[in-house]
């Protein structure tokens, strides 16, 4: 049977973007994804993702959005599509004790420094002064707030389905509804086994997202949570929270991880959307509770959303069920597995890897197919 130069596991965020990249170099590319991407099973969906430059998550990671933000242009220019709208961000923290990111103490103060070291443009602004532009945010006069122009709205399901068309024309195999149930070495490199029959390939990548730990030995499989999200849409009042006025935001209110919120312009004209983020409980996504309970929703707006918004009605419209795969400092991994060099692991985007996928996908292909990349991914091996 024929053996693929390169396979990619998994097809969300950072697997369509690899697959797209790789399928530039003319080599045989086989996609493979359990589902039919893009889907709502992982940890690529839900309408929008924020992007922003000066990411206070780490300094490793501004080239990458940098580099991403040119992809990103690529790709809209090649499909007409768009992917992202400049909206600008805003980034509050407005807790008596700091609020820490997961994974990022100080990230307000970290972003700020950021911003000034990289020369990403950007303002600091009080409550005030975001309240005379955005009347919407409900900050104390005295809130600390930094805005950033270039930051804005990417659409995943849209730059997945995009990237995805673009890697079948220019001729790579994709194969939807293909589960992997394991992976060998074999003569040629790798085999990999699926419910409807084996493939083999001379390299394989795991983009699989918060199942990723199936693949790994108990040795690095620890360093993984896979964190279960929940994404609600909320009425907006008509002339509140428009694309083109509202800018995406990032608001923590409190000293722990979960005493966060970030939201979004309304991108249908009827509601906006806002979640949090937990990192309390680890599941495994074929068993993870995927139902949003009344009650949980209530919880959502008494203790994260209450007293903090104009124009927005605290009801829930729609909810969704979204997975983070956690690394205790937030970073993400990309190493080959423990003895089997032919085998590249690429996860652990720990909630905020989307905007990093163009740029992260092309530096991955590169690594495949050994050729030089801009982008170092030394920082991402395993700990
Ligand atoms: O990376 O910008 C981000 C983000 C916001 C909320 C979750 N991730």
């Amino acid at each position: 049977s024929k053996t693929y130069d390169i396979a990619v596991i998994g097809l969300g965020a950072l697997g369509s973007s690899a697959l797209w990249q790789l399928s530039k170099s003319g080599k045989s590319i086989l996609g493979l994804d359990q589902f039919s991407p893009p889907h709502d099973m992982g940890s690529s969906h839900g309408e929008s993702r924020i992007t922003r430059l000066a990411v206070g998550e780490g300094q490793d990671f501004i080239p990458i959005v940098k580099r991403s933000h040119k992809i990103w242009q690529e790709l809209e220019k090649l499909s007409g599509k768009q992917v992202y709208f400049q909206t600008g961000g805003l980034l509050f923290d407005t807790s008596s004790k700091a609020w820490s990111k997961h994974g990022s103490e100080g990230f307000f103060e970290r972003t700020l420094a950021f911003a000034q070291s990289a020369d990403i443009k950007h303002e600091v602004l009080d409550g005030k002064k975001v309240k005379s532009v955005h009347p919407e945010f409900c900050l104390d006069d005295h809130a600390k707030a930094y805005f950033e122009p270039s930051a804005g709205v990417l659409k995943p399901e849209l730059a997945i389905q995009t990237q995805l068309d673009l890697a079948a024309s220019n001729g790579a195999v994709i194969k939807a509804h293909y589960k992997v149930i394991g992976i060998r070495s074999s003569q040629h490199g790798v085999q990999i086994l699926t419910n409807h029959g084996d493939f083999e390939a001379r390299k394989v990548l795991i983009s699989a997202g918060p199942w990723v730990k199936d693949f790994l030995p108990e040795d690095v499989k620890y360093q993984f949570k896979i964190c279960r999200q929940v994404l609600y849409w909320l009425p907006v009042t008509p002339g509140f929270y428009e694309l083109g006025k509202t800018p995406v935001f990032m608001w923590g209110f409190g000293p722990r991880p979960e005493d966060f919120i970030y939201g979004f312009p309304s991108l249908d004209g009827q509601t906006a959307k806002i979640a949090s983020e937990s990192f309390l409980e680890s599941h495994h996504p074929d068993t993870l509770n995927r139902t949003v309970s009344e009650n949980e929703g209530q919880l959502f707006l008494e203790e994260k959303i209450k007293d903090k918004f104009k124009g927005l009605r605290p009801e829930i419209i729609k909810s969704k069920v979204c997975i983070y795969t956690v690394t205790e400092d937030s970073n993400f991994v990309v190493d080959e597995l423990p003895d089997f060099p032919e085998v590249l692991v690429a996860s652990a985007c720990s909630g905020h890897g989307f905007k990093h996928s163009a740029g992260l996908g092309e530096a991955i292909a590169q690594k495949l197919l050994n050729q030089k990349s801009d982008i170092d991914i030394s920082p991402f091996q395993w700990k």
